[in-house]
């Protein structure tokens, strides 16, 4: 299905978000100049497997510094100072894209994007190699970060070009760093407080928005994952149910009427589930086996609510577009994109990868 998986990823990737030039030019020099045992220590592969007895198991991540407003701090917030490594396949890295352009941070923090396919060695660039270093890598830039970690070289990566270092790689947490820690750099009307709603995670929601971001992950954002990456019926079915168990409580909340999550105004709530639910009926019903209900034939409410996210363009909107520009230059990728990696942690690259053709409409118009 070329059409749903064509071999010109860099190319189309690269006209939609436009790297900083400065940062392009600077290539190979860097990376011929790493001292020798550097180097070295770039040819190690990571250690840490996904599987337990069967059970998908994601491993914590590993970097978890922060950025602040707060000048005298490790990592002040600047302009042009941090980049934002990602792969826009990536549910974890969509929701630091999406979050990057809701805040409107897009002159003041870089996004570098990886090849959407993985290889043997993990992450790939593009042949210009890493914008800032030249590598072929992202495990060679985990490993200027820290020459012995043996851990996953995952996207997304907050890298600080001024230390020429990770300060996170963890997406929940890199989400709530660009909510208000750059606000000083910022048009008023994009501070936090002055935000619609107060914000996307606003003091008076913080309880509500943390309760459900607890079983959202474990059986949702993540659930889809320890379904699709089960190797026994047992993990598979542990998993696939609870799934549906949360989608029905989250239709069940969109009984509100209201076009968000918690009532008339985004924030983190619908940012972490959208990244999810906009790959339900494309990639987690066809490719990893969650195919008890799909969004768009069994949750009418949640449909709604996921097609008035992605349909909404306005850039001087409420969500400045962020969800639909974030998403629809990559969405035919989807299903491609997870067939192979299950194809990778399930079947360990054997026997043929077969990518499923459908839906033939990926996402709906609006009624
Ligand atoms: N906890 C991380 C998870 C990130 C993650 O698992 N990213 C995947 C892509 S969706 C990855 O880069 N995997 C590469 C690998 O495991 O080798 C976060 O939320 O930031």
């Amino acid at each position: 299905m070329s059409h749903k998986y064509p071999y010109v990823f860099g190319s189309s990737i690269l006209m939609i978000i436009q790297l900083p030039r400065a940062a392009i030019t600077l290539t190979t020099a860097t990376t011929t100049a790493l001292p020798l045992v550097r180097r070295l220590s770039i040819a190690r592969m990571t250690t840490q497997s996904y599987q337990r007895n069967g059970n998908f198991t994601r491993p914590d991540s590993a970097f978890r510094r922060f950025i602040s407003k707060d000048p005298t701090s490790t990592f002040p917030a600047e302009k042009g100072r941090y980049a934002l490594y990602v792969s826009p396949g990536c549910p974890w890295a969509h929701r630091t894209i999406i979050v990057r352009i809701l805040k409107g941070l897009e002159s003041l923090i870089d996004l570098y994007l990886v090849q959407p396919r993985m290889g043997p060695e993990g992450w790939y660039f593009s042949h210009e190699g890493d914008p800032l270093h030249g590598f072929k890598t992202l495990k060679e830039l985990y490993h200027l970060a820290d020459p012995n970690f043996s851990g996953r070289y995952t996207v997304p990566v907050l890298w600080d070009k001024k230390t020429d270092t990770i300060v996170n790689n963890e997406s929940s947490e890199i989400i709530r760093m660009l909510y208000s820690e750059f606000d000083h750099l910022l048009p008023d009307h994009l501070r936090e407080p002055n935000r619609p709603g107060g914000g996307l995670y606003p003091e008076k929601l913080r309880e509500e928005i943390d309760a459900m971001n607890e079983w959202v992950y474990n059986t949702v954002n993540n659930g889809v994952y320890k379904t699709g990456f089960a190797t026994t019926q047992e993990a598979y079915e542990k998993n696939v149910f609870p799934i549906f168990d949360s989608l029905d409580r989250l239709e069940g909340i969109l009984g509100h009427g209201k076009p968000y999550l918690l009532g008339d105004h985004v924030t983190e709530a619908d940012v972490r589930l959208y990244t999810t639910i906009v790959r339900f009926d494309v990639a987690y019903h066809p490719v990893f086996l969650c195919n008890l209900k799909s969004i768009r034939h069994d949750y009418p409410r949640l449909h709604l609510w996921l097609r008035r996210l992605y349909w909404d363009a306005d850039e001087d909107g409420e969500t400045r577009g962020a969800f639909f520009k974030s998403t629809e230059p990559y969405l035919n990728l989807y299903g491609g994109g997870y067939a192979e990696a299950r194809h990778k942690i399930v079947f360990k690259d054997a026997g043929p990868l077969v990518i499923p053709a459908g839906p033939a409409v990926l996402i709906e118009p609006l009624p």
